[in-house]
C-alpha cells in the first residue's frame, strides 16, 4: 500500500508548490525572454538542379536525378510554364530570396511563381492535391508568390524547411525577367562547427550518424529547440529532452536549454502539469497538452542541465515544478501501488505505434519520475523529511512492478490486461530501476531476441531502448549499438540528410498523419545518436 497521502497530490507537500508557480510565472517569464536567442542568418546557394524520378527500388518509390548546374538557369529569360528543381544540398531552414534581373526591355508586369519546398523527394512527387491527410494541409510547404516589379531583391515571406525547392512559372511578360541569383537565407541558433569538436577516432557510419544527427539538431534549434523546422514548429517537453542531451555534448547551447525550462514552468495547465508542448510564435502561451510521459521528465531534464551546465541553482528555482509533476503524476497511481491508465483527458505517447500498451511504460515513466525528483529535491535544498516522500512512493512502486508487472512465466514485464511484451515496457521498467542493470542486460537481450516483442516505430521509441542498453551495459550495450547503426544507419541508406520523425524499416509510408508526405523528415527527437556516440560510452 502507498502512504495515503501520496494518492492524493494535494496532500502532496500542501498546494504550496503550486502557489510557487502561479507567483512565479512573470519572473519565469521574464528570464525565459531575456534567454532568447539572436538567429544566425547565413546565405546559401543551390548547388545543382535535380528532378524527381520514379524508381521502386528507391525508398518511397522515388528519387532525386540530377540534372546539371544551376548556371543554366541563371541569367535566363523566363518565360510562363518554365519549371526546375533546386537542390541546395542539404536540409535548411529559413526563407527563400532571389535577385532579378531585365535581360532585355523593362519587366512591366507582375512574376506569379508557385513554389513547393521540400525535405524529401516524396514532397515532389505529385501534386498535394487531393489531400489524405489528418492533419491541417497548410503545414505542407507549397506557396505562390507574386512580384508586382520583378527586378531586384525579393524574400519569400514563409519560413520552409527543405533541401529542394520546385519554382514554377505561373505567369509573367516572357522574356522580361531572370533570376540572376537564387538562394536561402538559412537560419538557426548555432552553427554547426560551435561548441565541442567532433571525437576523434570514430568509425565511418558513427562518424555519418554523428554528423547527420549534429544537422538535425541545428536545423531545430531557433528560438526555442523545435521539434521539426517544417512541423510542428514548437517546444515539446518529450523532444526537449533528447535535444537537451544531445546539445549537451555538441553545441553546448545551455543559455537556450535553460529559456526552454523556464517556458515550461511559466506555462502550466490548471493544475500545474507542465503542457507537453509550449508555443513560441507569435507569442508565447500554453499548448494545453497533457502528456503524463513527457511531464515525468521534467526533472531529469533539469538534472541534466545541472549536469551539463553546472547551474545549479535552477533546482532550487523550478523545484516548485518538480514537485507539483510528482505530486500529479502521483493521482495516476493507485493504492496498489500500480500505475493506472486514465480513461480520458490525457495523452499517453511513448511512441507512434498505436499497437503500444502503454500501462507498463507508464509505471516505468512515473517511478522514474520521483527518483529523479528525489535527487533534484537534494540538490534543492529540500529537508529531508520532505524529500523522503519521493523515495518511499518509489520504493512502493518498485515493489508492485516486480510483483505484478513481471511474468515469470513469459520473463518479461507485461502491459495492461492482455499482459502485452513490447520493447518499450522492458525499456522504461529498466530505466525506472525496477530491475537490476545486470537482470536488465539480460532482459534486452532476451527481448531483442523476441520474434513476438512489440518494436517502437518512431526513434523517439527507439531512443529509449537504447538509453537503457547503455544503462545495462555488456551484452545490452552492443546491442544498443547495433540498434543505432542499423535503424539510423537504415535511414542513411535511404538518403537521410537529416534524421525522421518516424521510420519503420519494414513500413516507408508509415505516417501518423494518413500520409506520409506530411511527416517531418528533420526531426529533433531523433538527434539522439549524438548523445550515445558522445556520451553514452558504446559506439566508438
Ligand atoms: C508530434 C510531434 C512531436 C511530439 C508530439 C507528441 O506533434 O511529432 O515531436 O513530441 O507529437
Amino acid at each position: 500500500m502507498l502512504p495515503s497521502r501520496l494518492n492524493d497530490p494535494a496532500a502532496l507537500l500542501g498546494p504550496a508548490p503550486l502557489e510557487a508557480m502561479r507567483s512565479r510565472r512573470q519572473e519565469w517569464l521574464a528570464r525565459a525572454e531575456s534567454l532568447k536567442p539572436v538567429l544566425k542568418i547565413n546565405e546559401r546557394l543551390p548547388v545543382g538542379l535535380v528532378s524527381v524520378v520514379n524508381d521502386p527500388k528507391a525508398f518511397q518509390g522515388c528519387r532525386m536525378e540530377a540534372r546539371g548546374a544551376v548556371e543554366s538557369v541563371l541569367g535566363k529569360p523566363l518565360k510562363t510554364g518554365d519549371s526546375f528543381i533546386l537542390d541546395f544540398g542539404e536540409h535548411l531552414t529559413g526563407r527563400l530570396a532571389f535577385s532579378l534581373v531585365e535581360p532585355g526591355e523593362a519587366a512591366d508586369a507582375p512574376l506569379r511563381l508557385a513554389l513547393v519546398f521540400a525535405e524529401r523527394p516524396c514532397e515532389l512527387e505529385k501534386p498535394f492535391d487531393p489531400y489524405p491527410g489528418t492533419l491541417v494541409r497548410s503545414w505542407l510547404q507549397d506557396e505562390v508568390f507574386t512580384l508586382d516589379h520583378p527586378l531586384g531583391f525579393a524574400r519569400v515571406p514563409r519560413r520552409c524547411a527543405f533541401r529542394y525547392v520546385k519554382l514554377t512559372v505561373f505567369a509573367v511578360r516572357d522574356g522580361r525577367t531572370a533570376f540572376e541569383k537564387v538562394m536561402v537565407e538559412a537560419q538557426s541558433a548555432v552553427e554547426m562547427d560551435e561548441g565541442a569538436p567532433v571525437p576523434p577516432g570514430l568509425s565511418p557510419v558513427a562518424a555519418a550518424i554523428d554528423l547527420v544527427s549534429r544537422r538535425t539538431l541545428r536545423e531545430c534549434m531557433h528560438t526555442v529547440f523545435e521539434d521539426g523546422p517544417k512541423r510542428d514548429r514548437r517546444l515539446w517537453l518529450g523532444d526537449l529532452r533528447l535535444q537537451a542531451l544531445a546539445n549537451g555534448v555538441s553545441f553546448r547551447r545551455f543559455d537556450l536549454v535553460k529559456r526552454c525550462l523556464y517556458l515550461f514552468a511559466a506555462l502550466p495547465l490548471e493544475d500545474g502539469l507542465v503542457s507537453a508542448c509550449v508555443y513560441d510564435e507569435p507569442r508565447v502561451r500554453t499548448g494545453n497538452t497533457r502528456i503524463p510521459d513527457y511531464a515525468a521528465l521534467f526533472a531529469s531534464t533539469v538534472l541534466e542541465y545541472i549536469q551539463e551546465s553546472g547551474d545549479r541553482a535552477i533546482a532550487a528555482e523550478l523545484w516548485p515544478v518538480a514537485a507539483r509533476q510528482a505530486a500529479v503524476l502521483l493521482s495516476l497511481v493507485g493504492d496498489d501501488g500500480l500505475a493506472k491508465v486514465p480513461e480520458k483527458g490525457w495523452w499517453l505517447f511513448f511512441d507512434w505505434n498505436p499497437e503500444l500498451d502503454r500501462q507498463a511504460p507508464l509505471h516505468g515513466a512515473i517511478l522514474l519520475c520521483l527518483r529523479r525528483t528525489a535527487m533534484l529535491a537534494r540538490i534543492a535544498g529540500v529537508p529531508d523529511e520532505d524529500a523522503r516522500v519521493y523515495g518511499d512512493a518509489a520504493s512502493k512502486m518498485e515493489a508492485a512492478a516486480r510483483k505484478d508487472l513481471y511474468d515469470e512465466a513469459k520473463g518479461f514485464f507485461v502491459s495492461g490486461a492482455s499482459g502485452q511484451v513490447s520493447v518499450l515496457s522492458q525499456a522504461w521498467m529498466i530505466l525506472a530501476g525496477a530491475c537490476t542493470p545486470g537482470e536488465g542486460e539480460k532482459l534486452l537481450t532476451r527481448v531483442l531476441r523476441e520474434s513476438g516483442a512489440l518494436p517502437p516505430v518512431s526513434p523517439y521509441g527507439w531512443h529509449y531502448l537504447m538509453e537503457a542498453c547503455a544503462l545495462c551495459g555488456g551484452e545490452a550495450a552492443g546491442a544498443g549499438r547495433r540498434i543505432m547503426e542499423d535503424y539510423w544507419g537504415g535511414m542513411l541508406d535511404r538518403g537521410a540528410d537529416t534524421f525522421w520523425e518516424v521510420y519503420d524499416p519494414k513500413n516507408e509510408f508509415l505516417s501518423p498523419y494518413g500520409d506520409h508526405r506530411m511527416n517531418s523528415y528533420c526531426h529533433a527527437w531523433s538527434c539522439s545518436p549524438l548523445w550515445f556516440i558522445r556520451g553514452g560510452g558504446f559506439v566508438r
